[in-house]
């Protein structure tokens, strides 16, 4: 299955390099590892960015472009030790970051006062302040020597601009490669569920359910998950972020199950809610096809030319319609959607970005409150739901503990949405055929 080139990463470092501006230098670093407890450290995953640019795994190692009157491609990266790659592997080392990851330049991260000649020799600084406490520290200590100069040169501090003010923007839109990644992830992911279809069952409990599907997640290559799966049966479906998943799966309730198997650093996030006893009760079925209109309207959405708020207008105002329908609330639209009087029912919002991070980088709005516009390559997701949970319980019971959401991952192209999780079962009568 596809992964990203050394040659898509090059790309992408071209790509940055034309969007920053003559006489600057940018720093990316790299995800340190964290203790947790002893000499165990937490499980490592590199930072998003970091990996966007180099494809690096490393722990604490640095990109730094220097855009001034040519281009340089400059790495540092743990030194290479015997003695210490025998307890935890190899490092890359300077040799390999030339040879194998392109860089101009390379050094050892003990070698960071190379770092600090460079970063004061340009106009202007791309670092995302406190993203690294040794790199705030060099850029401080830095800053208050050049102002000690300042008398005698009288050249003013450079300029520091958060880099995520073009990495964000070039995120947001997927090359063909990532499309492809993140499609490996979704089929994964998919494996994983038909799993979870099928072994879900009164008596099993949520823990087995997601080890089922995490299974097929491991077996196709995927290292590790987008997020923590939220396997919720019964009420917990009406906890959005309910990661216990130890509970025992009833008969007559629902599961509703939110994962992503991650693919080369790429995240699905897919979303779906099924009837434990394998058929859905009338109530539940109430529900459950009114979530299922509002997911299909407003993928109909995703279209170059919408904004990110249509499909959520198109999804909330199909829900809100229901409830009304159903003799929940019964105010106009309107005044309902004015008045927020759906948010105990639908509290989250429809959509986020999807790619590297599971709601991943890139504007939805701008200062103004303008909503980001459609283009082809956008990766988003689409995820409306109904909880009928503590707050809901207060207006109405007769849906007592229904949680549903059902989330799709959609890709914004010239001909319109592609839904490319469209293969995961997600109509009654199909998640009805698992029993
Ligand atoms: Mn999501």
């Amino acid at each position: 299955m596809k992964k990203i080139s050394q040659k898509e990463f090059q790309n992408r470092r071209k790509n940055l390099f034309s969007n920053m501006e003559e006489n600057s230098i940018l720093i990316v670093s790299g995800e340190e590892e964290k203790v947790r407890n002893n000499d165990v450290n937490y499980e490592f995953r590199q930072s998003s960015d970091f990996w966007y640019l180099t494809g690096i795994e490393e722990p604490e190692a640095l990109l730094i472009l220097i855009k001034k009157d040519s281009e340089k491609y400059i790495l540092f990266t743990q030194e290479k030790k015997v003695e210490e790659e025998v307890w935890t592997g190899y490092k890359i080392g300077v040799e390999k970051a030339k040879s194998f990851y392109l860089a101009d330049l390379a050094y050892n991260t003990n070698q960071l006062d190379k770092l600090s000649e460079l970063l004061f020799s340009c106009e202007k600084i791309y670092y995302n302040l406190g993203s690294s406490k040794k790199l705030d520290d060099l850029i401080f200590t830095g800053l208050d020597n050049f102002k000690r100069i300042k008398s005698r040169t009288g050249i003013p501090n450079p300029l520091i601009i958060d880099p995520s003010i073009l990495i964000d923007s070039m995120r947001l839109i997927k090359t063909h490669d990532e499309i492809e990644v993140i499609k490996n992830a979704i089929d994964l992911t998919e494996k994983g569920f038909i799993e979870a279809f099928k072994y879900s069952a009164p008596g099993k409990y949520e823990y087995e359910v997601q080890q089922i599907m995490e299974m097929e997640f491991r077996l196709g290559g995927s290292k590790r998950n987008g997020y923590p799966s939220i396997v919720a049966s019964g009420k917990n479906s009406c906890i959005l972020h309910y990661i216990e998943n130890d509970q025992k799966l009833t008969k007559d309730t629902l599961i509703l199950i939110d994962a992503g198997s991650e693919w080369d650093y790429y995240s699905a996030d897919i979303t779906r809610t099924w009837p434990v006893s394998g058929k859905f009760t009338s109530e539940q079925t109430d529900i459950y096809e009114l979530v299922l209109e509002a997911n299909t309207k407003a993928i109909e959405e995703c279209k170059v030319g919408n904004s990110i708020n249509d499909p959520h207008i198109k999804a909330l105002t199909i829900l809100v319609e229901g409830l009304k329908h159903l003799k929940i609330l019964d105010k106009s639209t309107d005044e309902i959607i004015e008045e927020k009087l759906y948010f105990p029912f639908y509290m989250h919002s429809t959509s986020h970005w999807l790619g590297l991070d599971v709601h991943d980088s890139g504007k939805y709005k701008d200062r103004d409150e303008n909503f980001t516009e459609f283009q082809e390559g956008m990766v988003l997701t689409i995820e409306p739901g109904l909880y009928f949970g503590d707050m809901a319980q207060k207006i109405s019971k007769k849906y007592k503990d229904i949680g549903i959401r059902i989330e799709d991952d959609i890709l914004i192209t010239k001909s319109g949405p592609k839904n490319l999780s469209e293969k995961i079962p997600k109509s009654i009568k199909e998640l009805e055929n698992f029993y």
